[in-house]
């Protein structure tokens, strides 16, 4: 963008306690319209106690908007709340002026970061489920001749042909994204029976920085919201011969558009999929608590429950007051305390996913028939062998295995589990 365009920003709150709740939303509404490559000039917060209908704040708030935007020169308004077409079509009107919502300036971000063809692919989707519902109202100013009946529209009819064009792309996108996911499932079966991780968390809380620091992989970091859209996955290996298969993706937000979760299914495979969540949590945000808890709703939304969490809380050298840490760590005692830029408690991340991973394997003893090679072969595709020897003419393996891959087994075993304390 050559000129960067001045912005207005709107929000509401409900009673005196969603203040400052409202302000935390409205901190990052501005943060978003810097990384679309708009200036924020001016903010208007007010308290409501219910949307209006038709223009979602008052008439005659919306015609002040429309005033001080004269004023000021403002180019855009921003709503931090969804609208309905209607109602963006009505302050538009009213105020004169070009008129988006907090989720449409998300998908303006996303499209403008989307590199890799799934990811295009993803946010062309979720524009266009955005805009079908809003058709009618980019087409209006071309159907206002004719009118009565039998007496069509141009842009009525125009219309008609856009919604059917929209609707086979979305077809094909769908179709496209359905081809990738099923071609990644089969990667990752090649990849063997690991145990996955991935990383989740808020956007710009350092995932991705913890993610290269871990893997030695080099995928981009930046102080921008949004940087990672799509997935990496890198296998990351621990001491005892364990392997996990690790993600890296696409941060979440509050009040994240419902069309994007939706459309961004590939991307977020991997952690639907995944086994254990690492949880990055920014620390040095005022805001982390109801960041942790944005998280853990969204991953509620897409079905990624019932997850081993390993919560860890990152920037710890921007902390200034240690206290706040000190309160952070007693409120989640579990939490791990790092640095991914500086590299401060990385490896305590790697030995918590290596006592995570060790802990869904049990350690039993398999006695198989001498010839018996495809057993044998099973067992270290999908287990860690400690040992193997000829007993009587059977063949006696020690073997780390996961309960999920047990069943075949299940005749052979001759020992389960030892006590804890046993040593390996
Ligand atoms: N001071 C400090 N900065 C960090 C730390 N970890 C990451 N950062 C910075 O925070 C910014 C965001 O880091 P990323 O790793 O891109 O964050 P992310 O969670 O992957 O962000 P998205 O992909 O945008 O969701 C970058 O400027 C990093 O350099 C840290 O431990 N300390
Ligand atoms: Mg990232």
């Amino acid at each position: 963008m050559q000129v960067r365009e001045k912005v207005m920003l709107v929000g509401i709150f409900k009673g005196r306690g969603g203040r400052e709740d409202a302000e935390e939303s409205m901190d990052e509404l501005a943060s978003l319209v810097e990384t679309a490559g708009g200036e924020v000039a001016i903010r208007i917060l007010q308290e409501r106690r219910s949307i209006h209908p038709a223009t979602f704040t008052g008439k005659g708030k919306v015609e002040e908007i429309g005033a001080v935007c004269e004023e000021e020169d403002i180019d855009l308004v921003v709503f931090d709340d969804d609208l309905s077409p209607a109602q963006a079509r009505n302050i538009e009107k009213l105020a004169e002026r070009r008129v988006i919502d907090r989720s449409q300036l998300i998908l303006d971000i996303f499209a403008l970061g989307a590199r890799t063809s799934v990811a295009k692919s993803q946010v062309e989707l979720a524009q266009i489920e955005y805009t079908l519902p809003r058709l009618r109202r980019m087409w209006e100013h071309l159907s206002r001749t004719g009118g009565g009946i039998g007496t069509r529209g141009p842009g009525e009819t125009q219309l008609e042909v856009d919604r059917r064009r929209i609707r086979r792309r979305m077809f094909t996108l769908k179709k496209q994204l359905g081809k990738f996911e099923q071609d990644r499932a089969v990667r990752t079966a090649k990849r063997g029976p690991f145990v996955k991780a991935s990383l989740v968390g808020y956007t710009n809380t350092g995932k991705s920085t913890l993610f290269n620091g871990v893997t030695k992989a080099n995928v981009t970091t930046g102080d921008r919201l949004f940087e990672t859209l799509d997935a990496t996955t890198r296998v990351l290996r621990l001491p005892l011969k364990e392997v996990v298969l690790l993600s890296d993706t696409v941060g979440f937000i509050r009040k994240i558009p419902h069309h994007l979760v939706a459309s961004f299914h590939a991307t977020l495979e991997c952690v639907i999929d995944a086994d254990i969540i690492i949880h990055v949590a920014d620390i040095s945000h005022p805001g982390y608590e109801s960041q942790i808890a944005t998280v853990r709703s969204v991953l509620e939304d897409i079905g990624a429950t019932g997850k081993h969490e390993i919560l860890v809380f990152n920037k710890v050298d921007m902390v200034k007051d240690e206290d706040i840490l000190k309160l952070a760590l007693r409120m989640h005692e579990e939490a791990i305390p790092l640095s991914a830029l500086y590299g401060w408690g990385v490896d305590a991340v790697k030995e918590r996913l290596l006592q995570d991973a060790l802990g869904r394997k049990e350690k039993i003893t398999v006695s198989l028939p001498p010839k018996d090679g495809k057993m044998l072969s099973y067992l270290h595709k999908y287990g860690t062998v400690l040992g193997q020897e000829l007993v009587d003419g059977r063949m006696s393996v020690v073997v780390k295995i996961e309960r999920r891959y047990m069943k075949p087994l299940a005749d052979y075993i001759e020992s389960p589990a030892p006590q804890e304390g046993t040593q390996n």
